[in-house]
């Protein structure tokens, strides 16, 4: 699935001057969600869903994100679904309360498809999370085998 059919109802940017607050926030994600060795995109990716937008399962592609995918989940709360892309039957959910951080690493980055559940259909364990505009920044590790300023780097996700 290509990143445009993944995502409904958003804007995004890619950001790479951030202020001095913000950078000290951003420097938190880091050091939590990422090892010293691992290389980050240059630019970080920030999404605004609007209250009816969503996210449908998709598994980034290996060819413009690395093994890491780190998301600070802002204003509303949402719901992630993880599903294994072999056993259907293998899920979970994630409440996304805002300020929250999620971390895709290792199974749950390649085995498991991610999603931001829709409105209607956001609940997370029986309890309704009514979604309203959602802003996630997302920070990735470079694919292993390119290098930082590679030209022609494409927008990263999905
Ligand atoms: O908005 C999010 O937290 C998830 C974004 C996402 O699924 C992606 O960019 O691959």
């Amino acid at each position: 699935m290509g990143r445009f059919d993944a995502i409904h109802g958003f804007r995004e940017t890619e950001k790479s001057r951030w202020s001095e607050a913000s950078r000290a926030i951003l420097q938190r994600v880091q050091a939590a969600a990422f090892s010293p060795g691992q290389t980050l995109l240059s630019s970080v990716h920030v999404l605004d869903l609007e209250p009816r937008g969503y996210i449908k399962p998709h598994v980034d592609s290996i060819k413009f994100c690395g093994a890491t995918i780190a998301g600070l989940s802002l204003l509303s709360p949402s719901v992630m679904r993880l599903v294994h892309t072999q056993e259907p039957g293998e899920w979970l959910e994630l409440l996304l309360e805002p300020g929250s951080l999620y971390i895709l690493r290792g199974s749950a980055r390649y085995d498991f498809s991610h999603e931001i559940l829709r409105d209607e259909e956001s609940f997370f364990g029986g309890r309704r999370v009514p979604r309203g505009r959602r802003i996630s920044v997302i920070c990735r590790s470079l694919p292993e085998e390119m290098g930082p300023g590679e030209p022609g780097q494409p927008p990263p996700a999905c």
